[in-house]
């Protein structure tokens, strides 16, 4: 499919998402998170396709909802057409792991959406903010929910209630991002990590990505319950056989997904 706000290249198993709004710092409108949604759902049904990218320019990943479109909408409008939901959540359907490259600003709507994914990696220029507050409004895709669970009460409320942003270092200190590398290695450093995950067995890829989302959605002991069960259940798959062959034998495991 033809996209006009993103661009999507899948090479080696991989499918790079970028946000391609160059004009307003890739605000996210309507038409870009239905093209999104799109591009994750084929990526998830494409079988080449093993890890996904998305990434935005250097200056921005996303700056926000895009507040021109917003500006004019009434609560009747955002309330009726559950503004922007319906999109979203086709990415949190996805099975297949997403990993975030952040440079730039990743502002209200862009922090959330690089949080819907499955880990960030930032560029040292990156800035997280949940600056909503200054607009008259607040996050509602996650930056009071998901931020507060990655980074804690203290720092979500700080976010929330003064607009400031984050710098790389701080958001890696404080566990919303996995590694800040040099902005101009950036690319490198979350392909090559999408290049790892390719070369796993796909079953295990996808159980230990609904382990680890578990926890945020259960208790301890019913999370600790399906991680055994999901454990155990591996052991059904040619893959354990094969990777568990490989290391006695001192050889690289050769997966089959199945
Ligand atoms: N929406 C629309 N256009 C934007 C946005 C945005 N969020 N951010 C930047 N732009 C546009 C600017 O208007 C400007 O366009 P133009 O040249 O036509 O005036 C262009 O991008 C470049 O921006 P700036 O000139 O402002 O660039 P600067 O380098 O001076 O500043 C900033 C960069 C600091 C990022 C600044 O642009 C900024 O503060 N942007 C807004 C950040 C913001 O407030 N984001 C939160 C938006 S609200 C939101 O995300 C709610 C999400 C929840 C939705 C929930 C649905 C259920």
């Amino acid at each position: 499919m033809a996209y006009e706000t993103i661009i999507v290249d899948v090479e080696d198993h991989i499918c790079l998402i970028r946000l391609n709004r160059p004009d307003a710092l890739n605000a996210l409108n309507s038409q870009l998170l239905v093209e999104l949604a799109q591009a994750m759902t084929e990526a998830q049904e494409n079988e080449r396709v093993r890890c996904i990218v998305l990434t935005g320019s250097e200056k921005a990943f996303a700056a926000g909802a895009d507040i021109k479109m917003m500006s004019e909408k009434s609560f009747t409008d955002v309330f009726t057409e559950d503004l922007f939901t319906p999109e979203t959540e086709t990415m949190l359907r996805v099975r297949k792991p997403i990993i975030a490259a952040v440079a730039g600003y990743a502002l209200g709507g862009g922090c959330e959406l690089a949080m819907q994914c499955d880990f960030i990696i930032a560029a040292d220029t990156a800035k997280f903010g949940q600056p909503e507050i200054n607009l008259g409004v607040m996050a509602g895709l996650g930056g009071t929910q998901r931020l507060t669970r990655y980074i804690g009460k203290s720092k979500a409320m700080d976010m929330n209630l003064t607009g400031r942003f984050m710098d790389a270092e701080e958001a890696e200190r404080a566990g919303l991002v996995s590694r800040v590398v040099p902005a101009k290695k950036l690319m490198e450093e979350a392909m090559g990590a999408a290049a790892k995950i390719a070369e796993k067995s796909m079953i295990t890829v996808m159980a230990v990505k609904e382990a680890v989302n578990r926890s945020y959605e259960t208790t301890l002991r019913e999370g600790l319950l399906f991680e055994r069960r999901v454990f155990h259940s591996l052991f059904a798959t040619e893959d354990q056989k094969e990777g568990m062959a490989a290391f006695m034998e001192k050889r690289e495991a050769q997966f089959r997904d199945r």
